[in-house]
């Protein structure tokens, strides 16, 4: 395998340093898809795309049969995709959810869905990763500032951010009850991350409040919220938000009643594909960071 030039330098240091981003947000001229051409320049812009309603109410309860279904499979009883909250051993996210639901499945390949990622991409289009969080009401823990391409970039190999999230709402998305929250703009900074990356981390990152490694430190946080501001994503269950890989984003614990649990898919380009991680020891399991680079159709 070729060696990739690794322009996107993170981890193995002590210091957090903020470059300008050396790739586009959007790529191509996006003129195919969802969104047109004033969403097409706002997401470029802010980073993230919202939508009202991109499943219908039937699917909604299709989609979050199949989470319950899921969370209580016996076939998953100590399966690793299936990650459970600190304390309280609640299901915290399963990830594969398009390979272990058809219903699922269905749904991340419809043109209203990987349109979107194939529009801004400006290419065909495969599933890095699929993942339902959870974050159950009372006891649904945070998931602490980051940007999803540093940790794939630094431990699956992928190379630029030409990749995106689609998160679905399958519950209400409140102001209140840990809504995804997205620093506009923050996507065109590079942000490299201190610290080195463990044997297997990913069995501890995917679960602690606060990670050792994989996050901007306070300072760099803290200069970064106030340049960009926070903006919180609320939506009715059916409605979703597209974000770019680089965004920087997080969001906090669940202690009302109401759940907070929605669908993950992340869509990587074909022209994207994983190399060997970029800083760390082994690449992360399938299920984290898939190898299957066949295109969606
Ligand atoms: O490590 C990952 O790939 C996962 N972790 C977070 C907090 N966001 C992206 C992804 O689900
Ligand atoms: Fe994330």
């Amino acid at each position: 395998m070729t060696a990739v030039a690794d322009n996107y330098p993170t981890r193995g240091r002590s210091e957090c340093t903020s470059t300008i981003r050396r790739d586009p947000t959007v790529w191509g001229d996006a003129r195919n898809g969802p969104l047109n051409k004033d969403e097409v320049a706002a997401y470029e812009r802010n980073g993230f795309h919202s939508v009202e309603t991109i499943v219908p109410p039937h699917d909604v309860f299709r989609l979050v049969d199949e989470m319950h279904r899921l969370a209580g499979a016996d076939e998953l009883r100590g399966d690793d995709r299936v990650v459970r909250e600190n304390g309280t051993g609640d299901v915290r996210s399963v990830f594969d959810v398009h390979q272990l639901s058809p219903v699922v499945d269905e749904i991340v390949r419809r043109p209203e869905v990987v349109g979107m990622a194939r529009q801004v991409l400006g290419s065909d289009v495969y599933i890095h990763q699929s993942r339902l969080n959870y974050k159950p009401g009372f006891s649904g823990g945070p998931f602490y500032w980051h940007s999803d391409f540093e940790t794939w970039h630094a431990e699956d190999g992928m190379p630029t951010p030409r990749a995106a999230s689609i998160s679905i709402a399958l519950t209400e998305n409140y102001g209140y009850n840990g809504g995804l929250m997205i620093m506009p703009g923050s996507h065109k900074a590079w942000v490299s991350c201190p610290g080195e990356t463990p044997e297997n981390y990913y069995k501890e990152s995917l679960v602690v409040d606060v990670p050792p490694t994989g996050s901007p430190d306070h300072a760099m946080l803290t200069r970064m919220a106030n340049e960009y501001g926070i903006e919180t994503m609320t939506g009715h269950a059916g409605s979703a938000t597209l974000f770019d890989s680089n965004c920087m984003h997080g969001s906090n614990g669940n202690i009302t009643p109401f759940s907070r649990s929605n669908l993950f898919i992340v869509f990587n380009s074909v022209e994207n594909t994983l190399q060997e991680p970029f800083a760390a020891p082994a690449p992360r399991p399938s299920y984290l960071g898939s190898r299957d680079f066949t295109p969606v159709n």
